[in-house]
């Protein structure tokens, strides 16, 4: 934040160690909004600064009356309206395991929110063993989320802070798909008895859906729809199938868009189209036909967090895009699609590592820069 650079040394030093139970007392008033123009295939975009000021924003919600709920790494829910006024810190939300990738995460409303006003956050959860991917649902007020409730722990909970995923998303028969990550511990990624690195589809209260592919299995966990995945930190469903999809985190190359399919094994880390880290080769071929590939790959990385598909006709020539914001890319990738097939790919350069990628209310894209000086951005076609 700018006013941390005009604090004396020692000042900056207290409040990075606070930086944990900081929480502002009066909402923040929005900032003139400086607009910049960039140049696209499809034309002229303007993108401007809704909000800043947010420590490593992570999930966007819209409102039906526009305002948006956003939630920023560290634990704190906000509010934001369209002009960017920012909230108190909600209260309500449960604590989190902010360390490293871990944190407050998603945001998601429920798809009867206009009537019961319920929304759902995911986020790390400490705990015995360590911490793990939790999501709670509560009922939004003005100034806090009531009737919290836990609806999903990941199990088993272990130590370290990275892969979590995490993204919500709510197919249409309401059914809740939780994106995971399998804790940087890769072979429970394969174990159908661990929630490590999987995709999960739960009921709205958290009970398991009956048709479910491994309810009734011995040994596996029936909230489990799909496997063999790393770091999901994007899903979405598809507007005109209705399908889930979603993009992971390679490790050095191979991150991954796929559609992943009830009960199939996305490979993880059993084959990837990149290589570890520290050199250790994943075998090769980069996938086997009695696992499920991905649709894309990029290497090098994008580092997707976070995608949409692009429904409006507001940004000429990008209805039908699947719309996905990265880490390393520093901006939206745009994919033109053709059914399940990417037939084009163009670059949005925005010139920060984005978190996440949403269309508002009136067709803009609104996305989250992943900075301790975090912003919404708002995409629109340049005047
Ligand atoms: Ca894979």
């Amino acid at each position: 934040m700018g006013r941390r650079l005009l604090a004396p040394a020692g000042v900056v030093l207290a409040g990075l160690l606070a930086a944990t139970a900081f929480v502002p007392a009066r909402a923040q008033t929005p900032s003139p909004s400086p607009e910049r123009r960039i140049t696209t295939e499809t034309g002229p975009l303007s993108v401007r600064v809704v909000a800043g000021g947010l420590v490593h924003p992570w999930g966007l919600a819209v409102l039906p009356d526009g305002r948006m709920l956003v939630t920023e790494r560290p634990g704190r829910l906000r509010l934001v309206t369209r002009d960017g006024a920012v909230s108190a810190p909600l209260g309500g939300v449960p604590a989190v395991f902010a360390q490293g990738q871990g944190g407050l995460l998603d945001v998601a409303l429920d798809p009867d929110f206009a009537t019961n006003g319920l929304v759902y956050v995911s986020y790390a959860e400490p705990g015995d063993g360590g911490a793990s991917t939790a999501v709670a649902r509560g009922k939004l007020g003005e100034t806090a989320l009531g009737d919290v409730t836990v609806i999903f722990r990941q199990l088993p909970k272990v130590s370290g802070g990275n892969h979590f995923g995490s993204r919500l998303a709510f197919a249409r028969d309401g059914n809740l798909f939780v994106t995971t990550g399998e804790r940087f511990k890769f072979d429970p990624a394969q174990d159908l008895g661990s929630h490590l690195g999987k995709i999960i589809r739960i009921r709205p209260d958290g009970s398991v859906p009956p048709d479910n592919p491994f309810v009734g299995k011995p040994g596996a966990r029936p909230e489990i729809w799909s496997y063999g995945h790393r770091n999901v930190q994007g899903a979405a469903i598809h507007p005109d199938t209705g399908i889930l999809w979603e993009h992971e985190m390679g490790p050095r190359g191979g991150d991954e868009l796929n559609i992943p399919q009830a009960g199939k094994n996305y490979g993880w880390p059993l084959v990837s189209w990149g290589t570890h880290y520290d050199g250790r080769p994943i075998p090769l071929p980069p996938t086997r036909p009695d696992l499920s590939d991905a649709i894309r790959q990029w290497t090098p990385v994008i580092a997707p967090s976070g995608m949409a598909f692009y429904t409006a006709e507001r940004i000429r020539g990008w209805r039908g895009s699947l719309l996905i914001g990265g880490l390393m890319a520093r901006g939206i990738v745009r994919l033109t699609l053709d059914g399940e097939r990417v037939t084009a790919e163009e670059r949005i350069p925005l010139g920060a590592r984005i978190r996440n990628v949403t269309q508002g209310l009136d067709g803009e894209v609104l996305a989250l820069t992943d900075e301790d000086d975090g912003k919404i951005l708002r995409l629109a076609p340049a005047e």
